[in-house]
């Protein structure tokens, strides 16, 4: 099929901290799936990291690296394009023109503002912050992409998106694509380590929450065997709140491995928490090896990734010009000529 006729993905993660096992898991596993049946775009988002304070020299180092990341999961640049979204500046032109069409009721009701802005002192919150959706819903709208690969906590961005684009739909006639998520059924929503209920995140800084994928594989072991659990010894898949933690261990599990959970809750049956861990540090250790072997050489290679971002760039905005142009046309923006 041609890359014209194929569907379109597109997706991203904030170059805001080191990336996760839970941004693997729930976002970059399925993209690198995606990438042989859909028009893959993947952007690093560094317009969004800035919605929370980032230090400079660590936001450029961590854009490289989150982008080097995508390529050494199993990325590959001749069939998706990998972009750093601020090199693209049609997103912000876009964010712009959506952001008037934002209903504030809308924003205020995410939870992710809400969580977030919860965190900061009040009166120094971002105006950024509350618009990180309508800012999200451009990248997606400039690409008329199909499908959204993302982790669970993103649900209610991209039924905003979806909202979004209707209404500038309904309001100028017929323009955007109305985006749907495409959420793992195993591994979307990954909790802390160390606080079983609450999910991992890149920017929570305690030393055991996460397993980061550049984690040398002792420190991944070390965090894995100090997972918080219960005084419970059932090694069973179970929702219950007191369980978050075994059950957290489990999904990693699944997610990682594949293996179905009935064949999960047999191997482990008799076997103590202990246990559980180590085989979980395991199969960590055993998917992450190549990818940090990959990262390796591809961070080693002079001017490779400058130059895969580079033409990443230039395929984004081949595509997003196009719908930016037309958008604008349709709100009634006069051309240049
Ligand atoms: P931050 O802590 O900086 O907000 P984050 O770790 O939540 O970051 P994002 O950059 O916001 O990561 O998300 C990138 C992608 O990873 C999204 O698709 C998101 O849904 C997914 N993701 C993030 N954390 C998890 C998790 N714990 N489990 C599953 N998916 C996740
Ligand atoms: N908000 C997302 C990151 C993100 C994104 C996107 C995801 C920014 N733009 C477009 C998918 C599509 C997050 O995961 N926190």
């Amino acid at each position: 099929m041609s890359e014209n006729s194929k569907k379109r993905v597109l997706s991203g993660i904030q170059p805001s901290g080191n990336l996760t096992i839970g941004n693997y898991l729930g976002a970059l596993r399925q993209w690198v799936a995606e990438q042989e049946t859909f028009n893959c775009y993947f952007c690093v988002v560094d317009l969004h990291a800035i919605t929370l304070p980032q230090d400079p020299a660590a936001l450029r180092e961590k854009t490289r690296e989150v982008a080097a990341l995508y390529l050494a999961v199993g990325l590959d640049p001749e069939k998706v394009t990998i972009f750093v979204q601020s090199h693209v500046p049609a997103h912000a032109e876009l964010n712009w023109i959506l952001s008037c069409l934002s209903p504030l009721g809308w924003l205020y009701r995410m939870t992710q503002f809400k969580d977030k802005s919860a965190k900061q002192q009040q009166d120094s919150i971002g105006a950024g912050l509350l618009n990180y959706p309508t800012l999200m819903a451009a990248d997606i709208l400039l690409y008329q992409a199909h499908a959204v690969p993302v982790g669970d906590d993103q649900r209610q961005h991209l039924e905003y998106t979806r909202d979004l684009a209707q209404r500038f739909n309904s309001m100028y006639g017929d323009t955007f694509v109305i985006p749907e998520a495409m959420i793992p059924k195993e591994g979307a929503r990954i909790m802390g380590l160390d606080s079983p209920t609450a999910k991992m995140s890149k920017s929570e800084e305690s030393d055991y929450h996460a397993v980061y994928l550049l984690d040398p594989p002792n420190r991944m072991k070390k965090k894995i065997m100090r997972a918080v659990t219960d005084s419970g010894s059932e090694i069973t898949f179970n929702d219950d709140l007191a369980r978050a933690g075994v059950n957290n261990l489990l999904t990693i599990y699944q997610a990682t491995t594949g293996e179905t959970k009935e064949a999960i809750e047999a191997h482990f049956a008799g076997k103590g928490y202990g246990d559980l861990k180590k085989a979980v540090a395991e199969v960590v250790m055993a998917k992450l090896e190549p990818v940090q072997t990959e990262y390796n050489r591809i961070v080693g290679e002079s001017g490779y990734l400058d130059s895969i971002l580079a033409q990443g760039a230039e395929r984004a905005s081949e595509m997003a010009e196009k719908t930016l142009a037309q958008v604008k046309e349709r709100v009634g923006f006069l051309a240049r000529r």
